[in-house]
């Protein structure tokens, strides 16, 4: 193992190396060697300026992650920068790559910041339950201003080099061409030669006059957009210290709020959640190094919603691809759709103008199959429809290059029919977007009994290069994602029979942090569908002969009350079209409908809503992990974060469930299985659940013999 810390000299300039694979991040032999190194550079009479430099494929990426909840041990990273920040002779941070969160924290205790045109530097902290702890909620304001600061803290978004180096502020003082490890030490030997003074931004005022209106409107947009998440607020009372209290005292207080933040449980959950990402990559059959197929060009066969929404996110990352459809109204009607929703992002600020146009240059729209010809991957986006999806495959396969990969964006058919469809079923597989596809991050990447290995490495590289996250799941009715949602949308719509009015339900559920309930969530998704869904699987005998279930849904599909796109569902939709209004109308359906099928009114609570919406999902869950349609628990939280809106704080349902106990999940089944009486094995519990809460073994424990 090399040293991760070396110190070598460049003339009278002493250039300090970090060398920690992967990302740099602070780990204890990291900040053990930075502060011996700075130490005897700066003890050295030789020795007139500092610069510190990255290896490898970044700046330091913050402290290491995998250190949190372990003992501490000296030294602690602010003994590091103290060092740093009290050396009598300058020292420069030269930033490659990205320096986030203690990395960043790193460079702004240096008393200069050079950077590649192509670094980026941001605190991330808050993505992972956390503030910047090491000095970041004080510093940063003093370079960027409290608005500029609080913006990049409380949405953890990185900010380029060269724009922050134009502000003037001192935040990065110059962008150098070339190698940074040079040119760095070149561009302080240039600032020596004009006698450069010792600059601490700890010495800076915070510019401007942040008055108490900027923090309100602050903590009003966290209460928005980060709701019930602990760690914003802190943000904002560190950042409001840095304002009011003088720099010693504002760091003291930064240091008790990171811990409160390390103590509060969501700091776990998201630490899981990071390292669950991450995790979700590997597939342990598919070595990493597994060859790629390139991917050059794309096709997407479909031009409705879906289809402009997955065509967007190939345009987006830069592949050119062909949009295709039977009517070439669809396709100009998609095509327009594209155009109004890039349009709208350039409106509000979030592209500009040139970037719309290359994107809009990269799709284009052409009638027939064979213009799939010429792509690398076909995703296919038609009408849910079996016999349609096999014909367009048997015609993909003919038409399509040998290596083409063929993918189909299916959310509940099989894949492994759709694949025998062609002659090639090994280049299948699904690749299964979320809607809004261009805005949504996950991807179940669905693998059916034939796919090559290599199809689905390429498959999850390119998910990764659109900037989604991909998740592997195995063939079943729902994939992993949709599947569990089915106990979850069951029990909500027993919970109306009930008595419980569709208001509360909702608020419940947005109270344990989704976005929304599960019933506005089922008007937006469209009654239609979910009751045509249901129809077709009565008839295959997929579904309990329960007539309770779905019940009130099918009514509303009867009576065209499809959800928000026709202005009424459960809801009804007042003028912006969006809100959800009770509807009176509703009320006495469900009434109705209760008294048919002789279920009384209940008084139930608020604790029952929630265990009954969760622990069914959770219990599926369980089910998907055993039979492997899941490789591990924690994609299956990936899945409902990224996808569902389960709040992020939670962690993930599996997470949530081994946070409440797994013999706890089980006992509360059991309860439910009892008192609402078990019909059709809702609250049977899955025996692997009966085995770990015997064995009193955790998830990530467990291995599939
Ligand atoms: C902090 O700094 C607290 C301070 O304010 C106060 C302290 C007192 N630690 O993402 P990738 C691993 S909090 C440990 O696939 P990319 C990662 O698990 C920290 N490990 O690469 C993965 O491992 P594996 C604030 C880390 O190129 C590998 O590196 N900083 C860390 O797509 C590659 O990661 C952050 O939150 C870490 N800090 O993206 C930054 N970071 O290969 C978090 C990464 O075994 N990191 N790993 O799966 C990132 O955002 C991305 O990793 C980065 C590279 C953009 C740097």
């Amino acid at each position: 193992m090399p040293e991760p810390v070396v110190l070598e000299m460049q003339g009278a300039i002493a250039r300090i190396t970090v060398n920690n694979p992967p990302v740099n991040a602070l780990c204890h032999a990291v900040r053990a060697g930075l502060l011996d190194c700075v130490r005897r550079a700066d003890r050295d009479t030789g020795v007139d300026g500092i610069v510190i430099v990255c290896a490898g494929r970044t700046f330091i990426a913050g402290a290491d992650i995998s250190e949190f909840g372990k003992p501490p041990r000296e030294p602690i990273l602010h003994d590091v920068l103290a060092a740093i920040e009290r050396a009598s002779k300058p020292v420069v941070a030269a930033i490659h790559g990205t320096a986030l969160g203690g990395g960043l924290e790193l460079a702004l205790c240096c008393h200069y910041r050079v950077a590649t045109s192509d670094a980026r530097i941001g605190l991330p902290e808050v993505k992972l339950g956390l503030l910047p702890g090491a000095g970041g909620t004080q510093r940063l304001p003093r370079v960027l201003g409290v608005e500029a600061a609080l913006d990049a803290m409380l949405t953890g978004r990185m900010l380029d080099a060269p724009g922050v180096a134009e502000r003037g502020d001192g935040a990065i003082d110059a962008v150098l061409d070339g190698s940074i490890a040079d040119a760095s030490v070149n561009w302080l030997r240039g600032r020596l030669a004009e006698s450069l003074p010792l600059r601490r931004v700890r010495d800076m005022p915070v510019p401007g006059n942040a008055d108490a209106a900027v923090f309100e409107r602050f903590e009003t947009r966290a209460a928005r957009e980060t709701r019930g998440q602990f760690a914003p607020r802190q943000i904002i009372a560190c950042v409001r210290a840095a304002t009011e209290l003088d720099f010693d005292e504002g760091l003291k207080f930064e240091r008790a709020r990171f811990g409160e933040c390390m103590q509060n449980p969501q700091s776990g959950a998201m630490r899981h959640l990071f390292f669950a990402e991450r995790e979700a990559a590997r597939i342990p059959d598919v070595p990493r190094d597994t060859p790629r197929r390139p991917i050059n060009a794309a096709a997407v066969v479909g031009a409705g919603t879906m289809g402009a929404g997955i065509a967007m996110c190939f345009a987006n990352a830069g592949i050119p691809v062909t949009l295709t459809d039977a009517s070439s109204e669809a396709l100009n009607r998609a095509v327009a759709r594209i155009r109004d929703n890039y349009d709208r992002s350039a409106a509000r600020g979030r592209l500009d103008t040139q970037t719309v146009e290359r994107r809009m240059g990269l799709i284009t729209a052409e009638a027939g199959l064979h213009v799939a010809s010429r792509a690398d991957l076909v995703v296919e986006a038609v009408y849910e429809d079996l016999e349609l999806k096999k014909q367009i495959f048997a015609e993909l396969a003919r038409e399509c290059r040998d290596d083409a990969i063929l993918a189909t964006n299916t959310s509940t058919l099989d894949v492994n029919q759709i694949a025998a469809s062609t002659t090639t079923p090994e280049r299948v597989l699904g690749l299964h977007f979320f809607s809004p596809a261009n805005v949504m991050r996950l991807v179940e990447v669905v693998r059916g009994q034939t796919t090559a290995n290599d199809v689905l490495a390429t498959a999850m590289g390119l998910v990764r290069r659109l900037r989604k996250v991909g998740v592997v799941s195995g063939v079943c009715y729902g994939f992993i994602g949709n599947r569990m949602l089915e106990g979850y949308a069951r029990e909500a719509g027993f919970l109306l029979l009930e008595g419980v009015s569709p208001e509360r339900i909702d608020r419940v559920m947005r109270d344990f942090g989704f976005p929304m309930g599960p019933l506005q969530m089922g008007d937006l998704a469209g009654n239609d569908v979910g009751a045509r869904v249901r129809a077709e699987r009565r008839a295959a005998g997929e579904l309990p002969e329960d007539p309770r279930y779905g019940r009130v849904h099918d009514r509303l599909a009867e009576l065209g009350r499809h959800g928000q796109k026709s202005g009424k569902g459960l809801y009804r939709y007042g003028e912006d079209g969006r809100t959800p209004e009770p509807d009176p109308e509703v009320e006495r359906l469900i009434r109705e409908e209760a008294e048919a099928l002789g279920v009384k009114p209940r008084e139930v609570s608020d604790r029952e809503i929630l265990e009954r919406c969760l622990l069914p999902l959770i219990n599926e869950g369980l089910a998907i992990l055993e039979e492997g349609i899941a490789l591990r628990a924690s994609d299956i939280d990936i899945v409902w974060v990224n996808g569902y809106g389960f709040p992020v704080y939670e962690g993930g349902p599996m997470y949530y469930a081994e946070q409440l106990g797994l013999g706890h999940v089980l006992e509360r089944l059991r309860h439910y299985g009892r008192t609402l009486g078990n019909a059709f094995d809702y609250w049977t519990p899955a025996p692997l659940l009966e085995q770990l809460a015997a064995q009193r073994l955790a998830l990530k424990d467990w291995t599939r013999d």
